[in-house]
């Protein structure tokens, strides 16, 4: 049995290397870069994307983070993994939403954080700090009065929520109009998981 993780925790393969912490698999870690690494002719073979992350379980080749992740839940279950058709209808939703709802105005307001000179412009960082209210308001709804999205403990659906919205701590941005989601994000990113995935 191997399980292969492909790419470097600073990027969205942080998500991937959260969900293997969190259900404690044994994993080789190749650190392939976005800069050149993910084009490579040997990684195209795994995702001709030319995107990371990636996983190859036993043969089982993966991409696209969530799905990894989903991949990974469903398989090793543990606590991760909804125990009823109903939950893993709504992480399947939560996952999905988070990639179509929150991702790209989240991504351009970490890339005006993070990329000093290039980054998006003044107008394209004012646009997403527009949209992104939606998609945290609508967030912070679901989880008020519950410290979970699927009402019981931490699962995948959380798991793959918080990682998108890892960005939005990490591009500064204010929460304090979403207080039950932001005491959510501090709770889903103060996992030990979580901290040894950044370790990688
Ligand atoms: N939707 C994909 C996006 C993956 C993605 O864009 N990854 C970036 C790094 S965070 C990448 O590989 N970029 C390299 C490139 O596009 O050449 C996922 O969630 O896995």
């Amino acid at each position: 049995m191997s399980l292969t993780i492909y790419g470097l925790s600073a990027s969205r393969a942080i998500r991937t290397l959260w969900a293997a912490e969190e259900l404690g698999l044994d994993y080789t870690h190749e650190a392939v870069d976005f800069s050149g690494g993910s084009r490579t002719p040997e990684f195209l073979k795994i995702n001709p994307n030319g995107r990371i992350p990636a996983i190859d379980d036993d043969g089982v080749v993966i991409w696209e983070s969530l799905a990894c992740n989903l991949y990974l839940a469903r398989k090793h279950g543990g606590g991760l993994w909804p125990d009823n058709i109903a939950d893993e209808g709504r992480a399947l939703q939560w996952s999905f939403w988070a990639m179509t709802e929150a991702e790209t105005p989240l991504l351009t307001l970490l890339l005006d954080k993070v990329v000093p000179e290039g980054g998006p412009s003044d107008a394209e960082v004012a646009a997403a700090r527009e949209e992104v209210v939606v998609p945290l308001q609508v967030l912070n709804d679901a989880l008020r009065g519950k410290e979970y999205l699927l009402g019981g403990g931490f699962t995948i659906a959380d798991l793959n929520v918080a990682s998108v919205l890892l960005w939005a701590m990490i591009a500064g941005v204010d929460l304090s109009a979403f207080p039950d989601l932001a005491a959510w994000l501090e709770r889903c990113t103060g996992r030990p998981a979580l901290r040894r995935a950044q370790g990688k």
